[in-house]
């Protein structure tokens, strides 16, 4: 998909700046006693999965405008993620979309291996009516005041499990749009029960090296409540269902300024951290590339991860979960991939003993100037770096522009059709 002359070519053009960047790099590192070997290796074990429906365009309530050569199904899917990981050697698994992304699991598993890639967490949809569906989710799905509607929707994340096992994936997702547009629509108590004894019948079925996440969303699409709609509520909902249930984050479920990594910080402290959806936002559930808003608080998360490193159990999934309405998916991916890295990589040159000791001494400038040092490093030389080991490109998207990917799945990828909304 990206000729290995072409990536050679473009990484030809770039490494000598690289290997001089490195270099003045790792010198700068070593006089603040950091190792720049040890981050780069820490850089090149760090993966963050890709969900499956990032790669199509998004869109907004209003409308989608279709981009160029957008994937058809979901082999057209896996070979854009294959072409994200091929470059950035950061993406090595794939997360499903049930039921947009069925299809025979032999034929999905043997596409996946083609490429180099696996399958991350299973994501169930009882968000939206399918076609030939019984019964509605209208009113709501795990939680609907109608029992064989509850019924039907427990009935599907079991179905999301069996085919996850058939690949080898080891998590279920769990996100509902359940919730109220109305004061008073629905005893907000009742609902939460009848959510809670659906969401139980779907663990009790749960494998037993499976991890359930659920995903709470304070708004949208319901707009006065929703039923899991705060960290708060999904840790209740972890804690009630047991050892293998964990709360998912992510960064664009949450009031606009709310303290995201204090929130990462609680769930790690009580064993509850499951993992995150990586994304930014200005506003709302923005579904912005990640870091392209607020990268300070991406890295004050990963000050958190990294922070909890070797804690026992500790192991978040981390995934991306974007919507691109105005870029190509693909140099999206790429880039947030990257950013996650970066963040990762910034939050491993904190110097956690001067940082504990500015702590201790209540010293709140030398404490917040240990995160800023770290923070404003340029650490770019090193995720490159690591790149190029494991036979990716130095600059992915320079490679990306320079095969023409586009271009060519264009040409046998019809413009998509598909109208109306695309918050996907
Ligand atoms: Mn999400």
């Amino acid at each position: 998909m990206i000729p290995q002359d072409i990536l050679a070519q473009d990484n030809e053009a770039h490494l000598p700046a690289l290997k001089a960047d490195y270099e003045a790099l790792g010198a700068h590192l070593a006089r603040r006693g950091i190792d720049i070997g040890a981050i780069k290796a820490k850089v090149a074990a760090y993966k963050v999965a890709v969900p499956s429906w990032g790669v199509g365009t998004g869109g907004t309530r209003f409308a989608r405008f279709p981009g160029e050569g957008e994937p058809r199904h979901i082999f057209d899917k896996l070979e854009d993620c294959g072409v994200i990981h091929a470059l950035t050697r950061a993406t090595p698994a794939v997360s499903l979309h049930i039921p947009w992304d069925k299809a025979p699991a032999a034929d999905l598993r043997a596409k996946a291996e083609e490429l180099g890639l696996g399958f991350d967490a299973m994501n169930s949809n009882t968000f939206q009516d399918q076609p030939q569906q019984p019964l509605s989710y209208k009113y709501g799905s795990l939680s609907h005041t109608d029992a064989a509607t509850r019924a039907q929707a427990v009935e599907h994340n079991l179905e999301c499990i069996e085919i996850g096992q058939a690949l080898g994936s080891k998590a279920l997702t769990v996100w509902i749009g359940d919730g109220t547009n109305f004061p008073g629509q629905q005893d907000l108590t009742r609902q939460f029960e009848r959510y809670l004894d659906a969401v139980r019948q779907i663990y009790a079925r749960l494998p037993a090296d499976w991890r359930l996440f659920t995903e709470h969303k304070m708004y949208e699409p319901a707009f006065y409540s929703t039923v899991v709609q705060d960290w708060g509520t999904n840790y209740l909902i972890a804690k009630e269902l047991g050892d293998k249930a964990f709360c998912l984050v992510d960064l664009g479920h949450h009031a606009p300024n709310t303290n995201i990594e204090q929130i990462v910080a609680r769930l790690i402290q009580f064993g509850k951290l499951g993992g995150f959806h990586f994304n930014d936002s200005k506003y709302g559930d923005d579904d912005l590339d990640t870091a392209s808003i607020a990268p300070y608080r991406l890295f004050l998360v990963f000050n958190e991860l990294v922070a909890a490193e070797g804690k026992p159990g500790f192991d978040p999934a981390h995934m991306l979960d974007q919507s691109h309405n105005v870029t190509d998916p693909i140099e999206s991916l790429m880039l947030s991939a990257m950013e996650v890295q970066r963040a990762y990589a910034l939050a491993s040159l904190v110097d956690r003993a001067a940082l504990t000791g500015a702590q201790e001494a209540n010293d709140a400038i030398a404490a917040t100037q240990e995160m800023k040092r770290a923070f404003r490093t340029d650490v770019e030389p090193i995720l490159a770096m690591a790149r190029l080991e494991q036979g990716g490109a130095i600059d992915p998207v320079s490679a990306y522009r320079r095969a023409g990917y586009r271009a060519k799945v264009a040409a046998v990828r019809p413009r998509s059709v598909a109208g109306g909304g695309g918050i996907v």
